[in-house]
């Protein structure tokens, strides 16, 4: 088999893994490499020169076709856009083009803010799917649009408030939650969420796991906060 000409910049998180998953799902052999936020690797200027807004996912390809240059792409949905208009040849996650179908202070505005624009979205998909009565968001078969939702809504506890959250806190989204099961169980789905490392849909569905996890983030957000900080006495 020959080298896959994909590598994938990432790390574990909801756009990263949108991207893991649309490789998986059209089985395509990828490189990844495992972004370092703690160290800002996405600010280097290796990376910015993939990305140069500084941020994962991204992708280069060195597909044959193109005499060997190298194609790099960021923003994970047009990733996804030129994955499938390259690589999914027979529309399996797409349809023909044309066809029908965080901040280190505490802000309790912001995260409030975005909390109630979360639970609508997640009001809308719910409906759409109630009333479209399809398995997917369109169609009966699992396109893009799913792979990029799915990361989004299967981390609902982390994106409504965490321990202020009940373990399920899509039983109020019956159409959505039923998705959320049926895009878990795909094959593609299992191989692509746990690249760089190991999703953390368990993780939101244990209490004690939950707690950890909340506690690290803290620490790296405190971390960071007290760093800034540090280097604006330094330039004082
Ligand atoms: N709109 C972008 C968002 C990318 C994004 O916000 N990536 C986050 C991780 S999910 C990141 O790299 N954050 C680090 C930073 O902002 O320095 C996309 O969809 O690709």
């Amino acid at each position: 088999m020959s080298s896959p000409t994909i590598t994938l910049y990432t790390r574990q998180t909801p756009n990263g893994i949108k991207i893991s998953v649309t490789l998986a799902e059209l089985d395509l052999q990828y490189n990844v490499y495992n972004i370092n936020p703690h160290t800002q690797e996405q600010k280097s200027p290796w990376f910015l020169d993939i990305n140069p807004n500084g941020r994962i996912p991204a992708i280069t390809d060195t597909h044959p076709d193109d005499d060997g240059k190298e194609i790099r792409v960021f923003e994970s949905g047009s990733i996804m856009q030129y994955l499938v208009e390259r690589y999914d040849t027979e529309y399996r996650i797409s349809y023909p083009r044309g066809s029908r179908e965080y901040c280190t202070e505490h802000s309790p505005y912001a995260i409030q803010r975005y909390q109630d624009e979360t639970r609508r979205l997640y009001g809308v998909l719910d409906k759409h799917l109630h009333d479209a009565g399809t398995d997917y968001l369109v169609g009966n078969k699992c396109t893009i649009a799913d792979i990029a939702t799915w990361p989004w809504v299967t981390l609902a506890r982390w994106s409504l408030g965490g321990e202020h959250h009940p373990v399920s806190p899509l039983d109020e989204f019956p159409a959505l939650k039923e998705w959320e099961e049926r895009m878990f169980k795909r094959e593609g789905v299992e191989k692509g969420r746990h690249v760089p490392e190991p999703h953390q849909r368990e993780i939101l569905r244990d209490p004690v796991k939950m707690e950890a996890f909340e506690e690290r983030g803290r620490e790296f957000y405190k971390k960071t906060a007290d760093e800034k900080e540090a280097t604006a006495k330094a330039n004082e």
